[in-house]
């Protein structure tokens, strides 16, 4: 359709599992699961499922998960859920129920390894649907969860389902490109594939003072052995706009593309780097985001859409709405229609994009010219 950014329509795969909506991380956590529930509400009162084919749910299974954790953190995900042993050994060890500064970022919860299974289920199948060539994009908006370790939890994150899916990928596709435009550092993924040659891992990110995940992401961390210049990280500071994200992004991924020709790309598209986040402090507005990817989509290799981070969750919600439309090629109204949630979106005027008041940009100071530099560092690490 004419509306698409390279004018070409794309087969999509559509994951959800209602099954996630009422997972409650506790009253007073950021991470709302619900948000996946009202990205999936608004898709569908744009009627924008009948442009998608739904994948069916299937959630992981023990072994699946296995592949990726250690069979310790694994077994204490299950038992602790279900409750059907006595658990004896030290669950902050494993990054569970640690109390910092009075917060738990990771708690034991109901029916905690059920979500794990049903978010991880969901990339996986979704990777097997671009590995079987059904689908030129595949979507699980509650998948993405970049953080969590093979042997422990980390950044509200348990299992890690990328990790799964690339490697799932890796089975059918020679190289596989990971990128991951969450407002915080991509490192569980980056950790696990920092010494592949087959895996090339790319995170924007804030990087400021005592910013989660704290002292990583760096601009010269750039991979070991085998692997090395085939991590990517791009750090920012506070108040990025749209202008200066993309005088970043647009160079770097083109290059990317250029040396690295991956056969399939995941994109983690966590939503924590958009304007007015309750956590991230990136200024991007609902179109920037969605331009990384279609910019992606563009150069017609198979594409899994993750979801990931985004606290502020109409502001979420309507971001992965609008991605699934970008996925599938058509432009959306900007009215919001009439349905379920819509009274989440009073604060925004029932429009899908809010309007960013942009502050001071930290990254774009004259004379230190930071976007430059850090573009410029990064693609010397390219070509290298
Ligand atoms: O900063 C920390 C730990 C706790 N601090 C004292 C050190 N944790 C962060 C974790 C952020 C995780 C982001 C996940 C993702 O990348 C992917 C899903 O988006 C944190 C923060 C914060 N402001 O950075 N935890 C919490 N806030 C928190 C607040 C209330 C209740 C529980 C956790
Ligand atoms: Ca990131
Ligand atoms: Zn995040």
């Amino acid at each position: 359709s004419a509306s698409c950014p390279d004018g070409q329509k794309r087969r999509v795969c559509y994951y959800y599992d209602s099954g996630i909506a009422n997972v409650d991380y506790g009253p007073r956590h950021n991470m709302v699961p619900r948000r996946v529930d009202m990205a999936h509400a608004l898709v569908r009162s744009y009627g924008l499922l009948d442009d998608m084919t739904r994948l069916r749910e299937r959630p992981a299974t023990e072994d699946e998960i296995c592949a990726v954790h250690d069979h310790d953190y694994v077994d204490l995900l299950r038992d602790l859920t279900l409750g059907n042993k006595p658990v004896t050994c030290d669950v902050k060890a494993y990054g569970l129920n640690k109390v910092v500064n009075g917060s738990i970022d990771n708690p034991v919860i109901p029916g905690m390894w059920d979500y794990c299974q049903r978010y991880s289920g969901g990339s996986l199948t979704a990777a097997r649907a671009l590995a079987a060539g059904e689908a030129d994009i595949a979507i699980n908006w509650s998948g993405g969860m970049h953080h969590a370790c093979s042997g422990k939890a980390s950044g509200f994150c348990y299992v890690n389902d990328i990790t799964m899916a690339v490697t799932e990928l890796l089975a059918h596709f020679r190289r596989v490109l990971y990128l991951d435009i969450d407002v915080h550092h991509g490192d569980g993924v980056e950790a696990a594939f920092a010494d592949s040659n087959r895996v090339m891992t790319v995170s924007f990110h804030q990087c400021t003072e005592g910013f989660f995940p704290f002292k990583n992401g760096l601009v010269d961390d750039v991979g070991e052995g085998t692997g090395i210049y085939r991590t990517l990280n791009v750090p920012m500071k506070e108040g990025m706009d749209d202008e200066g994200y993309h005088r970043m992004f647009r160079p770097i991924m083109a290059r990317v593309m250029e040396v690295f020709q991956p056969e399939a790309i995941v994109m983690q598209c966590g939503a924590d780097s958009l304007f007015g986040d309750k956590l991230g402090r990136l200024n991007l507005s609902i179109g920037g985001h969605a331009r990384c990817v279609a910019f992606m989509r563009s150069f017609n290799v198979p594409l899994l859409l993750l979801g990931g981070g985004g606290y502020t969750v109409n502001h979420v919600a309507a971001c992965w709405c609008y991605e699934t439309a970008v996925a599938v090629g058509k432009e959306i109204h900007d009215d919001i229609p009439s349905h379920w949630y819509d009274h989440y979106y009073q604060d925004q005027g029932y429009k899908i994009h809010y309007p960013v008041k942009q502050g001071r940009n930290k990254n774009d100071n004259g004379r230190e010219a930071y976007i430059a530099t850090t573009t410029n560092k990064v693609l010397d690490h390219l070509s290298k």
